[in-house]
């Protein structure tokens, strides 16, 4: 699809390394594992799993995706659609500047601060505004990578509504489980899609 040229254009990565080449080989063995684990057949069946997140997808792919939340938290927690569902449900409307153009989406789903404290951020008490020393990296299927500081989401900061969204206009999110959404970013750059953990750290 286009927006996949349109991503590689806007964000260059390395050319292949063989180390990279050994973690997709890797990443391919496990999504396999956690297909035959969850008893569905499109894992097996299709050969070599294709992990793109344009192409990897499907209704089967989707509801074996879980949500890692991981870092500086007493609870690393792996959450699923249900799980997601039945946080707090937010709704935003917002615009954004694409390789396709300018995006305008109406999307649904808790707040990035609920997710995180669902798992309960080891935040340190003796130090002054310890919140504010860290940032949540998400990470998307395909690796992409971005990354917002606490205090611009934290009600006593920014207050940001900064969204794990489960829906996109009234559907489910396109690609995977769940999508990062930054109300007031220019570009859709932080939006991202497919998202497979959310890392708290300074
Ligand atoms: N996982 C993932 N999410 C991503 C990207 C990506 O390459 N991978 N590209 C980002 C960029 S640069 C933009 S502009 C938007 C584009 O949104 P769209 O794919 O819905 O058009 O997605 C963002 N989210
Ligand atoms: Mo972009």
């Amino acid at each position: 699809m286009a927006d996949a040229a349109t991503h590689r254009r806007e964000h260059p990565v390395r050319s292949t390394t063989s180390r990279s080449r050994r973690l997709a080989v890797l990443a391919a063995a496990v999504f396999t594992a956690v297909a035959l684990t969850a008893g569905t057949a499109s894992g097996a069946s299709s050969g070599a799993p294709n992990i793109d997140r344009r192409t990897g997808g499907g209704a089967a792919a989707k509801q074996r995706t879980v949500l890692l939340v991981d870092g500086a938290v007493r609870h690393r927690v792996r959450l699923s659609a249900t799980d997601l569902a039945a946080l707090p449900e937010q709704t935003v409307t917002v615009t954004f500047e694409s390789g396709t153009g300018t995006q305008t989406h109406t999307y649904t789903g808790p707040l990035l601060l609920d997710v995180l404290n669902r798992a309960q951020p080891k935040f340190d008490p003796t130090v002054k505004n310890d919140q504010l020393r860290y940032v949540v990296t998400a990470t998307g299927s395909d690796r992409y990578q971005a990354t917002v500081a606490w205090g611009e989401f934290d009600p006593g900061f920014e207050h940001k509504s900064v969204l794990v969204a489960v829906t996109e206009d009234g559907q489910p999110t396109a690609d995977g489980l769940a999508r990062l959404v930054v109300p007031g970013d220019v570009k859709g750059g932080r939006y991202v899609s497919d998202l497979i953990r959310l890392r708290l750290h300074r």
